[in-house]
C-alpha cells in the first residue's frame, strides 16, 4: 500500500508499454556535459531514481558531452547559448530551458540549481504522461526567495502542526542525518523551494548556541546539495540572554557587535547561511520597541550584522497590541506604512495575505501597495491553523490565488498583489515568498494526504504566479494519486472548490474569527471574553438585534480608508460589495435583501447549509474515484471527509444557532432541518 511518503515524487511504473517504450529510448543514458557539482550529482540521483521507477531502466551515467543520441544532457551555461535556436526569452539565474538537440534532450540552465529545477520539469513531464518531442519548457522563477517556514520548537513540537511533531531531530543531529531530509530537501526541489527557516517565529534563542549551529549545519549540508539555504529566526533579547548583556537595545553598540560576531560565527559554520527571520514586539515576543526603536531600527540593525555576507532580513508585520481600541485589522499597517523608505536594501517586511490572521477567506493585507519603498514578502498559511488541521479537505490553491491576484491599484489598474510581491510594480531587486510549513513527523508528512497538495500549490505557486490553481492540483493528482483522466477530473474538481465550501460552512459571506478558542478549532462564536477584547468572537462578529457584520467604512472604524480610492470603491457599498467581503466591511441588517435576492438572513442560512451539504458531496465524488486509487489512501481520505462532514453539521448548526438568537427569524425552507 502507499504510505505517502514519496509525496508527488512517486515514480511509480507508467502504465503504457508503448510510452514507456518511448520513454525509454529518449533516456538511455545521462550526461554531465563539463564539471560536475554536488547539485548537478544530485540532478543525476533524481533522473536515476526516476527512470527507473517510472521506466524500469537502468540508466547509465557517462562524462562529458556525449557524441551518442538518445540521452539526457545536463548544461551549465550561461544564459545567452543555453540553445542554439532559441534566444527569446532571457532565463535568471535559476531559469531552465528543456529542449532537444540532435537526438537528446538537454535541460540547461546558468546555474547548477537551474539545471536541477529543469530536471525536476522534465521527470514531470513523464510522470504526468507528456510527450518527449520536440521539448521546449522554458521556465524562470518569478519570486527569488521561495521560502518555507518552520514553526518548528527545540522540544520536537510545531507550533499549529497537525502532522505530528518535528522532523527535525535535534537529539540526533549533527552525527545523525535521518534519511528524511533528504527526501524533504528532494521535495523541495522539485517545487523550487529554495529556502527554509528551521525553527518557529516565536523563537528560541538556543539556534544561536555553538551547540545548536553545528546541528542546523549539518542540515545545511544535505539541504546545500538541492539548492537550498537553511535560515533562523531569531529571538530579539538573545544579546541579553544568551551574551550576558545588560539590553537588547538595537542602538547599543555592544548589541550591535554581539550581533555582528554571531552572523560571523554563523557564516564561519554554515557559509550559505540564508538570514534571519524576525518576528518582533508582537503577541509578547520581545523587540526594538522594548527600548523606543522601531522595527526598522531592528531590522537594519540585523542587515548591519550580515554585513558583506549574501544574507537578508525578513521582519514579519505580524504585529497587534494588547488594550488596543483601535481595529485590529489596521494596527499592522499603521505600524509599519510610516517606516517605508526607512529599512535597509537588505531588509523585507514580510506580510501575512490577510490582515488579520490566516483565515479561510481575506481581503488582501493593505499594506500590499502602500510601502512602495520596500521588498514585501508574501506569508501564506499551509498548515491548516484555522481550516479544519489535518482532518479537512481544503486546497489552498485557490486562497492563495486569490490573493495573488487581487489588484492593489497601487500604481494604478493590474498592480496585484503577485506584482507588489514579485517586485515589478517598484522595481525591486528583492523579492521574496513563505509559506508556512504542513510538515510534521507523520510517514505521509502532512496528516491529510490530500495536504501534500497545499505544500506543492505553494512551491509551484511560489514559483510561477500565473500558473491557475487548478492546473496545479490536476498535475499534483496525476504525479501523486492517479493518472486515470475521469478520476484525474473528478478529484481536481472536488480540490477546486473545496476552500470555498469550507469558507460556506464556517464563515460564510465574509464571517471571521469565529472559531474556538486559543486551539482554533470548530466554531465558537459566541465567545465573548477573553483576556483580549479582540481574541473574542463577538469583537468580529457584532451580531445584534438590528444586524451583522464589523462596520469597517468611514461610519465605522473606516479601515477600508488603508486601500487604494478603486479598491475602496469596490467593497465600501453594500449594495455592490462582493458577497464573499460582505461582512468584513459592513454591518447588514438582518432583512437586508442581497444581490441574491436573499435577505441576508437567509443567505447565511443557505450558505452554511450547502456548505455543510458540499461535504456529503465530497464524499460522493471520492467514493466514485474508488478505484483509481490506492485502497489505503482512499480509505485514509474516506475516513477524514467522515470526520469533515460531522463538523460541518457542527459548524452549521452551531453558527446558525446562534446567529438565530440575534436575527430572530427562522430557518427557511428547504434548508430546516427534517422534524
Ligand atoms: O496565527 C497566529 C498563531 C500563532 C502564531 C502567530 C504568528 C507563530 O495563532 O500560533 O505564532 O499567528 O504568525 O506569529
Amino acid at each position: 500500500a502507499d504510505d505517502g511518503y514519496r509525496l508527488w515524487l512517486k515514480y511509480d511504473l507508467l502504465p503504457d508499454a508503448a510510452q514507456r517504450k518511448a520513454y525509454q529510448q529518449a533516456a538511455q543514458f545521462v550526461a554531465v556535459e563539463g564539471t560536475s557539482s554536488p547539485v548537478l550529482q544530485s540532478a543525476v540521483k533524481e533522473l536515476q531514481l526516476g527512470l527507473k521507477g517510472l521506466l524500469g531502466q537502468t540508466v547509465s551515467v557517462t562524462a562529458g558531452a556525449a557524441k551518442k543520441q538518445g540521452g539526457i544532457l545536463l548544461r551549465v551555461t550561461s544564459s545567452a547559448n543555453v540553445t542554439a535556436n532559441d534566444r527569446s526569452a532571457k532565463l535568471n539565474k535559476e531559469g531552465y530551458r528543456v529542449f532537444s538537440e540532435k537526438g537528446n534532450i538537454v535541460v540547461a540552465g546558468p546555474t547548477d540549481a537551474a539545471v536541477l529545477y529543469g530536471t525536476f520539469a522534465l521527470l514531470r513531464q513523464l510522470q504526468t504522461q507528456q510527450p518527449l518531442t520536440n521539448l521546449a519548457l522554458t521556465s524562470s522563477p518569478k519570486i527569488e526567495y521561495r521560502m518555507l517556514n518552520h514553526w518548528d520548537n527545540p522540544n520536537g513540537t510545531v507550533e499549529r502542526g497537525y502532522a505530528g511533531s518535528s522532523i527535525w531531530k535535534w537529539y540526533e543531529l549533527p552525527e545523525l542525518l535521518d534519511p528524511r531530509y533528504l527526501d524533504y530537501a528532494r521535495a523541495n526541489a522539485s517545487i523550487g523551494i529554495n529556502g527554509v527557516v528551521i525553527n518557529n517565529v516565536n523563537a528560541s534563542a538556543r539556534y544561536l548556541t555553538p551547540e545548536y549551529l553545528r546541528k542546523v549545519a549539518a542540515l545545511a549540508s544535505v539541504f546545500r546539495r538541492y539548492g537550498i539555504r537553511v535560515y533562523l529566526s531569531v529571538f530579539w533579547a538573545a544579546p541579553k540572554t544568551l551574551g550576558g548583556l545588560a539590553t537588547s537595545d538595537p542602538l547599543d553598540p555592544n548589541v550591535r557587535r554581539w550581533w555582528t560576531d554571531k552572523t560571523n560565527e554563523i557564516y564561519k559554520t554554515i557559509p550559505d547561511f540564508g538570514g534571519f527571520l524576525v518576528k518582533a514586539n508582537s503577541e509578547g515576543e520581545p523587540g526594538p520597541q522594548d527600548y523606543g526603536r522601531n522595527h526598522a531600527e531592528g531590522a537594519n540593525m540585523l542587515a548591519e550584522a550580515l554585513g558583506q555576507h549574501d544574507g537578508i532580513v525578513m521582519w514579519r508585520a505580524f504585529v497587534y497590541k494588547a488594550n488596543s481600541n483601535g481595529d485590529r485589522f489596521k494596527e499592522a499597517y499603521e505600524e509599519f506604512k510610516p517606516l517605508d523608505g526607512k529599512f535597509a536594501t537588505k531588509a523585507l517586511v514580510q506580510v501575512k495575505n490577510g490582515p488579520i490572521d490566516f483565515m479561510a477567506r481575506e481581503p488582501f493585507h493593505p499594506l500590499f501597495g502602500a510601502m512602495p519603498s520596500t521588498p514585501l514578502v508574501l506569508e501564506v498559511q499551509l498548515t491548516q491553523e484555522y481550516l479544519g488541521f489535518a482532518t479537512h479537505m481544503v486546497y489552498l490553491g485557490p486562497l492563495i490565488k486569490e490573493c495573488l491576484e487581487t489588484d492593489t491599484y497601487a500604481k494604478g489598474k493590474g498592480s496585484t498583489v503577485a506584482k507588489v510581491v514579485d517586485g515589478s510594480v517598484d522595481n525591486h531587486q528583492i523579492s521574496g515568498i513563505a509559506g508556512v510549513a504542513n510538515i510534521g513527523s507523520d510517514r505521509n508528512w502532512t496528516g491529510h494526504p490530500m495536504g501534500q497538495a497545499n505544500w506543492y500549490a505553494y512551491g509551484r505557486l511560489a514559483w510561477d504566479h500565473t500558473l491557475s490553481s487548478a492546473v496545479i492540483a490536476k498535475e499534483w493528482t496525476r504525479m501523486t494519486l492517479t493518472n486515470e483522466p475521469k478520476a484525474v477530473t473528478t478529484i481536481t474538481n472536488m480540490m477546486v472548490k473545496s476552500r470555498d465550501i469550507y469558507v460556506r460552512y464556517t464563515m460564510p459571506l465574509g464571517l471571521h474569527h469565529i472559531m474556538g478558542q486559543s486551539i482554533h478549532y470548530g466554531p465558537e462564536p459566541w465567545l465573548a471574553k477573553s483576556a483580549r477584547p479582540d481574541w473574542t468572537a463577538v469583537y468580529y462578529h457584532k451580531a445584534d438585534s438590528i444586524g451583522l457584520g464589523f462596520d469597517r467604512t468611514a461610519k465605522g472604524s473606516n479601515a477600508l480608508s488603508l486601500y487604494k480610492p478603486e479598491v475602496q470603491q469596490a467593497w465600501g457599498n453594500p449594495q455592490t460589495c462582493p458577497l464573499n467581503y460582505l461582512l468584513w466591511f459592513h454591518h447588514v441588517p438582518w432583512k437586508q435583501q442581497l444581490s441574491t435576492g436573499r435577505t441576508l438572513w437567509n443567505e447565511l442560512c443557505y450558505r452554511y447549509y450547502t456548505g455543510a451539504d458540499s461535504v456529503t458531496w465530497m464524499q460522493q465524488q471520492w467514493t466514485q474515484v474508488k478505484p483509481a486509487i490506492d485502497p489505503a489512501l482512499h480509505a485514509d481520505v474516506a475516513a477524514r471527509l467522515q470526520t469533515q462532514r460531522k463538523e460541518a453539521i457542527w459548524w452549521r448548526d452551531a453558527c446558525v444557532l446562534y446567529f438565530q438568537t440575534y436575527a430572530k427569524q427562522p430557518i427557511p425552507a428547504p434548508f430546516a432541518p427534517p422534524e
